[in-house]
């Protein structure tokens, strides 16, 4: 009887890799959270308080390792994505950075255009040694269900920081250095996307199931440069990083791409996009497949509103492939009890018959 139990269990699979491979499960909705590791979660700020520093933390394999898996312990996610930060690349270039206590990423910025060619392309990948440990470790303790997920910020985003020196406003100096001369930046973006594409097939020669490219500042770009600075260089990761591992999936996150978010689907090769909670679902084709689109706000808020938003984004994720995802990362207020009632409603979601 136990044996043939054991047999008839279908083999553990990894739904989230699936669903973008395109071999998802229609009755398994994948779920993870940006930021789903992070200061909402108490276990995550008393590690953080042993750390030191949220630099410290990013380094030290064991921890970061620790911190990847606290939310998977406590909710049932379909991923882990590995903690560290997009800022780690400027770092690794040489460049200073620190993380100020409720003042967020600061370094010393870049004066010219040109001043990456004095970064250190040839020690960079050394420097980043501890996160592909991190990697290692992950790819040990994870359970063979779950997908694992490495990162990187989108050159734009990453270069934004770089020329600005901090965030926390609308990086007026770094759009300025931008605009004043589209061609050298362009190629500023080039040479960081090479970079970037490195860093993510290491990840991925690591254990990373997918990558996904973070373009928070994508809707900071103007229209007339969102190829060049947006979609050329997310065009250019997803080429090399598909002529090195064809079956991995990259997923594209543009944030505040707005009209622009089908064309970049289709114009990076990416294997799906992430979507703000401002996106319209319905005006990106069914064919392309989506994660997101849940406001932060309403998972803060958690309760029957909650429930509702969920109920309806199923509703208009119906028939497409969609991995349940916020439109950006978990507010840092939120309750941990919300997270597990929001993963609670996903999971117990049944979408009625229609006709
Ligand atoms: O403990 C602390 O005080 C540090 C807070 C923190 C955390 C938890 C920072 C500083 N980064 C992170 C982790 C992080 N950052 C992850 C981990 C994986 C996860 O659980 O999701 C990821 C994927 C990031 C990516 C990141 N860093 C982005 C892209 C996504 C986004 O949120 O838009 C950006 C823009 C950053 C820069 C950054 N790092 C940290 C902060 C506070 C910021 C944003 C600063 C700003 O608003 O400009």
């Amino acid at each position: 009887m136990q044996t043939k139990k054991i047999m008839t269990q279908t083999p553990l699979r990894k739904h989230m890799l699936a669903t973008l491979q395109g071999q998802g499960d229609q009755n398994h909705t994948p779920i993870w959270l940006m930021r789903q590791a992070g200061r909402y979660l108490p276990e995550y700020r008393a590690l953080r308080a042993e750390a030191g520093s949220f630099l410290a933390l990013c380094y030290n394999p064991a921890m970061a390792a620790e911190i990847t898996l606290q939310p998977l312990k406590r909710f049932d996610l379909d991923a882990a994505i590995l903690f560290s930060d997009i800022l780690v690349i400027p770092h690794a270039l040489g460049m200073g950075l620190d993380f100020v206590e409720g003042e967020g990423p600061v370094l010393p910025p870049l004066q010219n255009l040109a001043d990456f060619d004095r970064l250190d392309i040839e020690g960079f990948e050394k420097k980043l040694a501890s996160v592909y440990e991190t990697l290692d470790i992950l790819r040990g303790r994870l359970a063979d269900d779950k997908t694992l997920i490495g990162f990187a910020g989108a050159p734009w985003t990453v270069a934004c920081y770089m020329l600005q020196g901090h965030g926390g406003g609308s990086f007026e100096k770094a759009r300025q250095m931008a605009a004043a001369d589209p061609a050298a930046f362009s190629v500023f973006l080039q040479k960081l996307a090479d970079v970037t594409a490195q860093y993510l097939c290491t990840q991925i020669r690591h254990g990373a199931d997918t990558v996904q490219i973070f373009d928070s500042w994508a809707g900071l770009v103007p229209a007339e440069y969102f190829d060049d600075w947006v979609i050329a260089p997310a065009a250019r990761i997803v080429r090399t990083i598909r002529s090195q591992f064809p079956d991995t999936p990259v997923i594209g996150f543009p944030r505040q791409a707005g009209g622009q978010y089908t064309r970049y689907a289709r114009e990076t090769g990416v294997a799906a996009i992430g979507l703000d909670q401002q996106a319209d679902i319905a005006a990106i084709p069914d064919d392309i497949c989506i994660q997101g689109n849940l406001a932060p706000e309403i998972l803060l808020a958690g309760g029957d509103a909650m429930k509702q938003a969920v109920d309806d984004l199923m509703q208009k994720t119906a028939g497409r492939r969609f991995i349940f995802n916020l439109g950006h990362g978990v507010i840092k207020e939120t309750p941990p009890e919300h997270v597990a009632a929001l993963i609670g409603h996903v999971r117990a979601f049944k979408h009625t018959a229609k006709g």
